[in-house]
């Protein structure tokens, strides 16, 4: 199962470019309100330095690519419509949009730094909107959303805790589908001070308060700060940083990312996607446009901000919000291949504290029944099945049928 990334956002802040450049197929890029009118979904990748190298291999993946020793890993990537005020409500098809914005692993909150949109999501005059503001009601949209699952289920949740269900069972079934476990609707009940109170007693207050704390703990998100190339943008980004110094934010030139994708596609420069450098290598076959472009990224986008941020935001989210640990199963110990002999085949993501059993269920579910350990193929170590794997762990599981 691949990891899905969704891009939520107003209109115009560059979710469809981002998208674009990240998956580099040909969506329709405008600058009129809700062109995209339904989500689309796309192959992107996080990217992660391949473990081939240091032993001294040549790998033959099978479910990623390697290309120059890092390790490409698909993941899905979803562009969602422009979100509107009263999206909650059902407003421009947003409850729709907001369920499969709920449905996705990890979201990337898009906002336009220039502050080249109004409230609403025109295009204005750079430097007048305000992403900080733009990003709270988005915010606020979602945070409704959540709260009319709880408000519209009341009776439901109300008849289930008089039938002997326990409070966090009854919620955490409203819930299903969309990434809240009983855990987090338990954190959520403890942390808002809730637990002290009868369900049928909570006010808006007390239910606006769960939802905006279960919105927080449950869908991971990070905020996109796009438009970085645009003159002025840094300062929002330094707005941004400390209005909302608790989430990650990244400086993203989602437009630059698409320039230099489609400049490596044509042939014109050498560039890796999320790599802090690219190499001209048919200057005579660029005209002056181009030129200029690829000048500035090289100054004002790498040389202020290292990269163009929309690699790296799909990294982040991955590896830092998700919290996902590269890991190599193979069949073959000796030549760490599977059993068609290729070589290093598979990386498989799994969350930090995940065990050799989980990697066990993940491959197969078959694979559990009778498994004993696992190798370690760098150290030459037996890991118990309850061992919890980490980064680039390189491993073969051994079941009894097989031993
Ligand atoms: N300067 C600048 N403009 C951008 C960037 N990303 C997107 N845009 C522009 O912003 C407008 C809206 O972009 P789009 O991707 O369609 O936004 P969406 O409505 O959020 O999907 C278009 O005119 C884009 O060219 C960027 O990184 N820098
Ligand atoms: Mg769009």
């Amino acid at each position: 199962m691949s990891i899905k990334i969704g891009l939520i956002g107003k209109t115009n802040t560059g979710k469809t470019t981002f998208f674009n450049s990240a998956t580099l197929s040909s969506e329709e890029i405008s600058s009129y309100p809700f062109t995209t009118k339904k989500p689309v979904s796309g192959v992107a990748h996080a990217i992660t330095l391949c473990v081939h190298p240091e032993f001294k291999i040549q790998d033959n993946p099978n479910n990623s690519k390697c290309l120059d020793g890092w390790r490409y890993i698909p993941i899905e990537l979803i562009d969602l419509p422009g979100l509107i005020k009263d999206a909650w409500k059902g407003k421009g098809l947003g409850n729709q949009f907001l369920s499969i914005a709920a449905q996705s692993d990890a979201l990337l909150h898009v906002v336009d730094a220039s502050g080249g949109i109004d409230s609403t999501g025109k295009i204005t005059e750079v430097g007048t909107g305000d992403p900080i503001s733009d990003f709270a009601d988005i915010e606020e949209e979602l945070i409704m959303w959540y709260h009319k699952i709880l408000e519209g289920n009341r009776e439901k949740v109300s008849k289930l805790i008089k039938s002997g269900s326990h409070i966090f069972d009854a919620i955490t079934d409203l819930y299903r589908g969309i990434g809240v476990n009983k855990a987090h609707v338990k954190k959520t009940i403890l942390a808002t001070g809730l637990e002290d109170k009868n369900f049928d007693d909570f006010d808006m207050v007390d239910s606006k308060k769960f939802a905006t704390y279960l919105r927080k703990i449950s869908k991971p998100t990070l905020i996109v700060a796009n438009k970085v190339d645009v003159e002025g943008a840094d300062r929002n980004f330094d707005r941004l940083r400390e209005r909302y110094n608790d989430s990650i934010i990244i400086p993203v030139s989602g437009d630059s990312e698409f320039v230099l994708r489609r400049a490596e596609q044509k042939g014109l420069i050498k560039y890796s996607p999320g790599s802090e450098q690219f190499e001209i290598l048919k200057a005579d076959e660029l005209n002056e446009k181009q030129t200029n472009a690829l000048d500035f990224i090289k100054k004002g986008i790498m040389g202020e901000y290292m990269r163009t941020g929309v690699q790296f935001a799909i990294n982040v989210a991955v590896f830092k919000l998700l919290k996902m640990n590269s890991i190599y199963p193979v069949a073959d110990e000796k030549n760490l291949s599977d059993k068609k002999g290729r070589i290093l085949p598979d990386l498989i993501l799994l969350k930090d504290g995940a065990t050799i059993n989980d990697l066990a269920k993940e491959i197969h579910t078959d694979l559990t029944k009778g498994l004993l350990y696992a190798k370690d193929l760098r150290y030459g170590l037996r890991l118990p099945t309850d061992y919890q794997l980490r980064d680039r762990d390189v491993v073969s599981l051994v079941s009894a049928a097989k031993k």
